[in-house]
């Protein structure tokens, strides 16, 4: 891993993770891609090079791969699961026909590519504790059939053409430095902001609905030791359960309360989200990534909790 294309480099998980890159790989030139409408700005943009790169161009995705000699490509590109529900077509077309452009170039160019899969590839008929790496997979949402889809072509270009294809499935992702955008999870983000705000936060997840979640750090260090990984070991490639703590909407709050003992919350329900929600699994089982390439979370919900306060704190200028 040199030279490195981060394909949606703006987003929640781009922005911190091509930061990373470029700071702990060594001699590692590190593209930031974008779309336009959502360039890169300030250390993003000054740290390194940046490029128009939708997954949709496929000859674009070719000019860059050549210009920057590209051999590893983080895309990150997807409609969340809440947005894919109203947009399914572009989801479909992002998430599925845009990682086919990129595992052709990649079959072409010899470039592997992680592309994350999520908590969101499962459904109601998944064993929802101690979800087993290779289990039932049957989504009813639009994001999970396509997660489903993106498991399934990335583990069919490693097979058919050898093309080095890994990824995760991430749990919710918990971070500062920007906004996740229409996802199912999103409120274990927002309900920070509030919290240092001093607003009383409005849920729109169910007091008891329980998903598996993860702090950024955590979330960074899967995709980078991942790719890392020595290839002998890895039994699966797409996409490895990883876990680090699960709690519902009523536990996360209680905790957030013992720290910052003025925040408030009360419940909006939102049917869609819930619905989603409620056929994700409460805690996957993470074994197979510990056994074949060492993953092991730092963050459990208290450190996340004391952590984000604090550096939302600073973020908004709060006491
Ligand atoms: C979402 O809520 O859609 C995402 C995910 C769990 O994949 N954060």
């Amino acid at each position: 891993m040199k030279n490195v294309l981060v394909i949606g480099s703006t987003g929640q998980i781009g922005s911190e993770l091509t930061m990373k890159l470029r700071r702990e790989i060594p001699g590692s030139s590190v593209v930031a891609g974008y779309i336009p409408g959502a360039e890169p700005k300030g250390e993003l943009l000054e740290s390194g090079p940046s490029a128009i790169a939708d997954v949709r161009d496929a000859a674009g995705l070719a000019r860059i791969a050549d210009e920057y000699r590209i051999d590893t490509i983080f895309n990150l590109a997807a409609l969340l699961s809440a947005v894919a529900e109203k947009r399914p077509l572009m989801a479909w077309d992002i998430q599925v026909n845009g990682l086919l452009n990129i595992l052709e170039v990649a079959r072409e160019k010899n470039i592997a590519v992680f592309t994350p899969s999520s908590i969101g590839s499962f459904g109601p008929e998944t064993p929802r504790v101690d979800t087993p790496q290779d289990t039932i997979q049957r989504p009813r949402s639009m994001y999970g059939v396509t997660k489903v889809a993106t498991e399934l072509l990335s583990d069919y270009y490693f097979h058919k053409y050898g093309v080095n294809t890994r990824s995760v499935r991430f749990p919710g992702l918990i971070s500062y430095v920007q906004l996740p955008g229409g996802g199912t999870t999103d409120y274990a983000v927002e309900v920070f902001y509030s919290a240092v705000k001093g607003e009383q936060y409005v849920c729109p997840i169910a007091p008891d609905t329980r998903m598996d979640m993860m702090y950024m750090p955590d979330a960074l260090d899967a995709a980078v030791k991942l790719m890392q990984a020595d290839p002998s070991r890895l039994v699966h490639r797409n996409g490895f359960n990883i876990a680090a703590m699960s709690f519902s909407p009523e536990e996360l709050f209680s905790v957030i309360r013992s720290m910052e003992p003025s925040f408030s919350w009360r419940y909006e329900v939102d049917p869609l989200r819930e619905a989603i929600a409620a056929s994700w699994p409460d805690r996957m089982d993470d074994s197979c990534a510990r056994e074949e390439w060492d993953w092991k979370p730092v963050y459990g919900i208290e450190e996340t909790c004391r952590d984000m306060l604090k550096n939302l704190r600073i973020k908004l200028n709060k006491k």
